[in-house]
């Protein structure tokens, strides 16, 4: 056990913020909860349109980058090759980024929207089963994808073109924040950081235990209780601690395999014995209502809410706002993740890629598990949204998939997906935290280090379970993920500035592809500044 290698202000500091949270939490869990649901109020009221504007802007500024120079320069040196061939890297991306809420969101998310529908449209009307399906998709859509491009941008130049082998978001903004990274705001930079991943994770963890609790029911008949889900909670992260333990190439990589290839079978199980063709026609009719309704979707909110007889739907705040909330705490560390995966490719291969690959795997999973539940719907085969409305939506989605032949093999293939999905997600994070706190990663993060964060990630969601319903459990991903909002600026920023100062000292500058030489840069830079020095010669 190599302690020297740890940095132990923001180790301990981490862990101090979460139990001062999770604490007061777990031992007053009625007053924890109203005070919880009050401070979600406070931030979606107060700021939720920041978090639209913000999900705009990266998209923007995602585009904008892609066709500018800076999109052109290359991540790695003239002849360093792409490290991973296009499909398996867009398949790692998506795993990386995609826990096991997919499957939960994907098969259930329009009943959501089928009884309250945004823009005022009448709950179950026809307009409201035209935006059920879509709304789904637009939220794990291009938007979303942005959000996790971004901060890949300022990581993986640094990785790559600057040749610094940065695993701190706290590094990736030295450009900007220069000096004042070595500070204690350094520290709580990637302290503000690990805490919003935590309460992503949250998120994610009290969401995916109930679904496999319910598959566990259905497949052994055990009664859902709170000790079932807590064992199950704890078989799940004993699985992701073993995957982080063994580490990158033997546990993470494997389990993301069986994990695609999983994913692969059920999404064309349903879609070949589900309806083929009102899955097909219903998810192409939902991409067209994206693109035509984009603008109104990224921006609404409900400024009228209760004036003139305008009602208030909440839809905002519950969707919109939660999810890129909830994308955004996610971010940084797919971003550190999609970073490492993409070098020899350019910074707009990257952008791209992430974006249409990811966008596209998401529209196949809501595509086809959503509108196979929507199909039960409509053709009143199974009442979905009664059976919700009644069980929970947990157990819908499990009733769901018993609509399905050879249903009881089907919800077990269902519940062993999402299990590997959780723990794909999670392997990576608790590596991820456990990198962030140390000094310098040798290879890998310490091994009793990654083990530590894989059981600490539980945490949160072990006490969010035992307090939470649905609106608890959206809310700590958007009180965690506030303070990111300022990290990702910061991210943005980080990069132009580096990018554009290399840029500019960098001699291929007009070829279509830019590759930096690092020597070079530096050299000018360093003339630049002795000639700088020999006119003030008193500094
Ligand atoms: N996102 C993609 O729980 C998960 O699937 C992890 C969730 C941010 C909505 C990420």
């Amino acid at each position: 056990m190599n302690k020297d290698l740890i940095d132990w202000p923001t180790f301990i500091s981490a862990l101090i913020l979460l139990l001062a949270v999770s604490i007061p939490l777990a031992v007053f869990p009625e007053a924890g909860k109203e005070f919880v649901n009050m401070a979600n109020d406070f931030m979606t009221g107060n700021f939720g349109v920041l978090y639209l504007i913000f999900g705009l802007a990266a998209f923007a500024f995602l585009i904008f980058v892609a066709f500018s120079k800076n999109g052109h320069i290359k991540l790695g040196d003239k002849d360093s090759e792409k490290e991973f061939g296009t499909i398996s890297w867009a398949a790692m991306l998506f795993a990386a980024g995609i826990g096991s809420s997919i499957l939960y969101w994907a098969v259930i998310e329009w009943a959501y929207y089928y009884q309250g529908p945004p823009f005022g449209i009448e709950p179950e009307s026809n307009e409201a089963i035209n935006y059920a399906p879509a709304y789904g998709i637009f939220h794990w859509g291009p938007i979303a994808w942005a959000i996790y491009t971004l901060p890949a941008l300022p990581i993986a130049y640094f990785y790559y073109v600057r040749k610094k082998p940065v695993l701190k978001i706290s590094e990736a903004v030295r450009p900007v924040l220069g000096r004042l990274v070595d500070t204690p705001l350094g520290i709580i930079i990637d302290v503000l950081f690990m805490f919003g991943l935590m309460g992503g994770a949250g998120t994610t963890l009290a969401l995916g235990t109930p679904m496999i609790a319910e598959g566990v029911h259905d497949i052994t008949g055990l009664p859902v209780t709170m000790t079932m889900k807590t064992i199950i909670m704890l078989v799940c992260t004993t699985i992701f601690a073993i995957s982080a333990y063994s580490g990158l190439r033997r546990g993470i990589k494997v389990l993301s395999d069986v994990n695609l290839w999983l994913a692969v079978f059920v999404l064309g199980f349903i879609f070949i014995f589900g309806p083929s063709l009102f899955i097909s026609e219903t998810t192409f009719t939902s991409l067209g209502l994206i693109i035509d309704n984009f603008f109104k979707m990224a921006t609404w909110l409900e400024p009228f809410a209760n004036v003139r007889g305008f009602t208030e739907t909440g839809f905002p705040e519950s969707w919109t706002i939660f999810y890129w909330a909830w994308w955004l705490v996610y971010a940084p560390f797919v971003g550190l993740f999609v970073a490492r995966i993409s070098r020899g490719r350019t910074i707009q291969e990257m952008i791209f890629g992430t974006m249409l690959y990811g966008t596209l795997g998401s529209v196949l999973f809501f595509g086809i598990m959503g509108n196979f539940g929507l199909h039960l719907q409509l053709t009143g085969q199974f009442d979905v949204v009664g059976f919700m409305n009644e069980n929970g939506a947990p157990a819908a989605i499990i009733a769901i998939l018993n609509q399905l032949p050879l249903a009881g093999f089907m919800v077990t293939v269902f519940t062993v997906l999402a299990i590997i999905f959780l723990a794909t997600t999670f392997d990576s994070s608790s590596y991820i935290l456990s990198a962030v706190v140390q000094k310098e990663v040798k290879a890998e993060p310490l091994r009793w280090n990654r083990l530590f964060w894989a059981f600490t990630l539980c945490l949160m969601p072990l006490v969010l379970m035992f307090i939470g319903d649905l609106q608890t459990l959206q809310t700590a991903s958007i009180v965690a993920g506030f303070p990111v909002l300022f990290i990702m600026g910061l991210l943005a920023w980080s990069f132009m500035k580096a990018s554009n100062e290399d840029l500019r000292a960098s001699k291929n500058y007009q070829s279509p592809t830019i590759y930096i030489n690092r020597r070079e840069t530096r050299k000018k830079r360093r003339s630049a500044l002795e000639a700088l020095e020999d006119k003030n010669p008193d500094d």
